[in-house]
């Protein structure tokens, strides 16, 4: 499953370059610094605004601003690299050639950590699994906390002295990752993502897999039959001791049949020769979340809602496998737990109709499921569409023919907003949406009160941009928060009509 092999262990004796000083970076130095390391710092951004602070804090070597440049990197043996630089360029691979080793936080966590870890990377649904496994632990009384790509650099989480660390990781950090070792790990779903930094869908998928090396249990999604197919056989074909432990959606007649070979729902999925039969877990077509033959609980019983979220209650389910933790106090977590703020996020009601914040929704995969998951069984079969979509920000090389698809199915108007929201309009007048039912925007604002506009009572309004969001806020965050306040000055307006209209009638 290798995407690259690399053996070399952190020198903690020679000093280190830590190219990007944003949140990894500085863990990273805070980490080298209470070691008694040195280290100095590279950044290629325009404005540093916090240099002078960053200097005064932690005292490094020196401080490369400006284009990264061959002859100054090269000084150093050892160089950590933050996520959002990519290493596949003429600048590292010189450096790797010329025997620097190039790595990243995951890499030095993974060479230092003494407890176990849980890993999980995927396109959608990372935040939302690993915070979930998160609070299982806890709540079964194990001593566990979560960090990495949800946010708290993985160094730091070592402060915390913890007996199980749980990893979100991106394939970005995967990319920098060689010897992690895992006591379950995961890619929960593949879709495009991050187009601009990968060749193609098949590149991307090969850094996601390389989560799988080291495990001890390998769990994944039937439904992701390339990865499953190349899991199984590394496991049957070498040394690779782990256990395959699946889940996903149980097979059903209707659903498009596969060249690759799948497993039915009531067989045991096949793994290596000498490997104990592996759990499964699964969605049964009833809406029942299942442990091999064993029904786990309803859906219905279930706050967090969506198929696609079944799943990854699945998922935190068959990460926790080996852990052998007591299932009623998982399901007292599961059946409360509603999810995180700028996940289909429930914001308000006004004059009947639902709005709903899905800024994380960055990816036309994660948009596709969020609007599968307010169609209801009665909306599909009379045809009737009932949301308003508010999407657009940056597509990072992303392609919208399948979200185009879905819109002309399931969409009953379009608003867009962002600088690449002539991709997502033109796939969805190829796709034979009517022009009337797309709007173009330029402001957050101007979008709530024009999705509100074109809104009926009954109607769900989703913000789900299938974009980044850095053209127009500095993170997700501040864009979900936008749309929310937005919706929330909308809603108080509302009311203040309402009581002004009912004022009015008591003195008439
Ligand atoms: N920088 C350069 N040159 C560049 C790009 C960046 O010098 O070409 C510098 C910038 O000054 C920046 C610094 O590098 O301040 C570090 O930037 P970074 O982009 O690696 O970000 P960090 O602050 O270290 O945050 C990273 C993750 N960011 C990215 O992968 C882009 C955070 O994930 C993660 O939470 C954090 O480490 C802790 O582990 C964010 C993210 O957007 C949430 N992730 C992507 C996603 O989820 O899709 C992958
Ligand atoms: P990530 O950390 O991978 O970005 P999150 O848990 O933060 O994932 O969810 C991001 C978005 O992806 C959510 O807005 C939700 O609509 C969607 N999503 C969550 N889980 C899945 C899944 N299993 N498949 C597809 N989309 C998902």
């Amino acid at each position: 499953m290798n995407i690259t092999t690399l053996n070399k262990q952190f020198d903690f004796s020679i000093p280190t370059l830590i190219v990007g000083m944003g949140g990894t970076g500085l863990s990273c130095a805070r980490y080298l610094k209470q070691r008694g390391c040195s280290y100095a710092f590279a950044d290629n951004r325009k404005e540093l605004l916090t240099l002078g602070e960053i200097k005064d804090q932690f005292s490094p070597l020196e401080v490369l601003t400006g284009d990264f440049k061959f002859e100054q990197f090269i000084n150093y043996k050892q160089i950590v690299v933050s996520p959002g630089i990519s290493i596949r360029c003429e600048l590292f691979t010189s450096l790797i050639e010329k025997g620097c080793f190039v790595l990243g936080d995951i890499e030095l966590f993974s060479q230092v950590v003494n407890k176990p870890v849980i890993a999980i990377t995927g396109s959608n649904g990372k935040s939302t699994v690993t915070t979930l496994v998160e609070k299982i632990t806890q709540e079964c009384g194990v001593k566990s906390i979560a960090g990495g790509n949800l946010g708290v650099p993985a160094l730091e989480l070592l402060e915390t002295n913890s007996d199980l660390y749980i990893l979100e990781l991106s394939s970005f950090q995967l990319e920098t990752t060689y010897s992690l070792k895992t006591l379950s790990a995961t890619v929960l779903n593949v879709s495009e993502d991050h187009m601009d930094r990968y060749d193609d869908l098949s590149d991307y998928r090969r850094v996601k897999e390389s989560i799988y090396n080291n495990t001890e249990n390998a769990v994944v999604n039937i439904d992701e039959k390339i990865t499953l197919q190349r899991v199984e056989s590394a496991l049957a074909g070498n040394d690779e001791k782990y256990t395959i432990i699946t889940f996903g959606e149980e097979p059903s007649a209707d659903k498009e049949p596969s060249a690759d070979k799948e497993p039915l729902a009531d067989q045991e999925p096949s793994a290596g020769k000498d490997k104990e039969p592996s759990a499964k877990y699964y969605l049964r077509n009833d809406d029942t979340l299942m442990r091999c033959k064993n029904e786990i609980i309803q859906a219905s019983k279930i706050k967090l809602k969506g198929s696609y979220n079944y799943i990854n209650i699945l998922a935190a389910l068959a990460l926790l496998e080996p852990l052998k933790l007591n299932m009623q106090k998982m399901l007292a977590v599961i059946t409360e737990y509603s999810g995180l703020a700028h996940r289909c996020e429930w914001v308000a009601q006004v004059n009947g109709i639902e709005f709903y914040n899905d800024s994380k929704g960055t990816n036309t995969g994660a948009t596709i499921a969020a609007i599968d998951g307010f169609e209801t069984e009665e909306d599909k079969q009379q045809l009737l569409r009932k949301v308003i979509l508010i999407a657009g920000g940056i597509a990072k090389d992303a392609d919208f023919t399948e979200m185009g698809t879905v819109i002309e199915k399931k969409i009953k108007a379009t608003v867009l907003m962002g600088v690449d929201s002539q991709q997502i309009k033109s796939s969805a007048l190829n796709a034979g949406v009517e022009n009337s039912v797309l709007y173009s925007v330029d402001t957050m604002s101007e979008a709530v009160s024009k999705a509100y506009k074109l809104a009926i009572t009954g109607d769900t309004i989703l913000f789900s941009p299938a974009c980044a969001s850095f053209d127009m806020y500095q993170n997700y965050i501040k864009r979900g928060e936008d749309f929310k306040e937005k919706v929330l000055t909308l809603s108080s307006e509302f009311k203040t009509k309402l009581e002004m209209n009912s004022e009015l009638k008591h003195v008439s």
